[in-house]
């Protein structure tokens, strides 16, 4: 067999064995490798960069790694440091590409075909952005974006615009944001994005902005092009315009890991069908699991700790299969009654891809 592809230096410390590596910078979790004890484990966690890292000497004095606050009434620059005083607070979120399940879209719109590994359920703590906010005076009027810069050095002689990491969100959501110096109990790995980072719960993963230097809340959204025309839910074959939708908040979704994912067989008796489950802004109420590709359905019941509505929740359906042919699907359903739909729309990205129908993966019982 083709020997597989070497992870990259920067993130040489994951596990081989547990991703799928499509280049340099798009590098997925496999569907067996998630666990079932909910937080994705770091060395399995996937990886995507727009840009290369910057170098990782910026983690060599992490407390000294300063960002710059804007658009609140006392604008300050503060450093990692001066963050650690201020507040601390754990969170779960689920950190998902925008652009996880592109592999599954009918239309084969361009970008990494990710399955569903290009996500993870992470355990952050640093201070809550409304805590900064609140220690700055306030929001200045008029702000109705944050928009977070990420800090890589950018190449001279290319307009900044068209390549920088800098993107925008609803201002409301800097009451559930987060500046993350820790991941999963470690200083926050250079490669997600230490010594800092922007995390925007129930946000797609583009717009948790890693190695942050700039928080500002602005009247106007980023003008960078992975705003203005990247991250939009373009018409299928279309690209982006800042008429389409920005790519931000995940739907609720869910997909089944186990068992065997991927040699796709089992012996006959009892199994422990299990998958993840989330409600991208919203607690989950209810999960059902599919063995004929959706024709009919069982309720299956959440695992473990429920690490609040911004993390993902484990399920397991026991049953006795019989030798066959099975289809394994699931659907999620929300507080508010929103079901996972059975199929999302195809758009010229390829994001945000929660149908359920195109998430089953058949079994072989023998
Ligand atoms: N940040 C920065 N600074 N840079 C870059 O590149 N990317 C994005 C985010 N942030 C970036 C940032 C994306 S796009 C994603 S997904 C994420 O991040 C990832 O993460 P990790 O940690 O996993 O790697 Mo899609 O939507």
């Amino acid at each position: 067999p083709a020997a597989k592809p070497a992870l990259p230096g920067y993130v040489a410390w994951k596990n081989q064995d547990h991703m799928i590596v499509h280049t340099s910078t798009t590098i997925e979790t496999k569907r067996s490798a998630f666990g079932t004890s909910i937080v994705t484990p770091s060395d399995r966690l996937y990886i995507r960069n727009n840009l290369p890292a910057p170098d990782a000497s910026i983690v060599a004095n992490r407390d000294a790694w300063q960002m710059a606050v804007e658009g609140v009434r006392q604008p300050r620059t503060l450093s990692v440091a001066d963050l650690k005083g201020m507040g601390l607070e754990t969170m779960a979120t689920v950190l998902q590409c925008s652009g996880n399940g592109r592999g599954y879209f009918a239309d084969k719109p361009s970008g990494t075909k990710w399955s569903v590994g290009a996500a993870g359920c992470v355990l952050w703590s640093g201070v809550p952005v409304r805590t900064v906010v609140a220690a700055l005076g306030g929001l200045a009027d008029g702000a109705r974006f944050m928009t977070g810069t990420g800090g890589e050095t950018l190449p001279a002689g290319i307009d900044p615009k068209t390549i920088m990491v800098e993107r925008s969100v609803p201002v409301r959501t800097f009451e559930d944001a987060l500046l993350a110096w820790e991941m999963n109990g470690d200083p926050l790995p250079h490669a997600h994005g230490g010594p800092l980072r922007l995390i925007v719960p129930g946000y797609s993963g583009v717009n948790n902005i890693k190695y942050i230097k700039r928080l500002a809340f602005t009247e106007q959204e980023t003008e960078a092009a992975i705003q203005k025309t990247g991250y939009r839910m373009s018409p299928p074959g279309a690209k982006g315009d800042p008429s389409h939708p920005s790519v931000w908040e995940m739907d609720v979704k869910s997909w089944i890991n186990g068992p065997a994912p991927e040699a796709g067989t089992v012996k006959a008796g009892w199994v422990q069908i299990q998958g993840v489950a989330m409600g991208g802004t919203r607690s989950l109420r209810r999960i059902d699991v599919s063995l004929d590709g959706g024709q009919s359905w069982q309720e299956a019941r959440f695992v473990g700790p429920d690490l609040g509505r911004f993390a993902w929740r484990q399920f397991v359906l026991p049953v006795q299969l019989k030798p066959g042919q099975y289809m394994l699907a699931s659907r999620a359903q929300d507080v508010q009654f929103n079901w996972q739909v059975e199929a999302s729309p195809e758009n010229g990205g390829g994001y945000l891809n929660s149908g359920w129908r195109s998430h089953a993966f058949p079994l072989t019982v023998a």
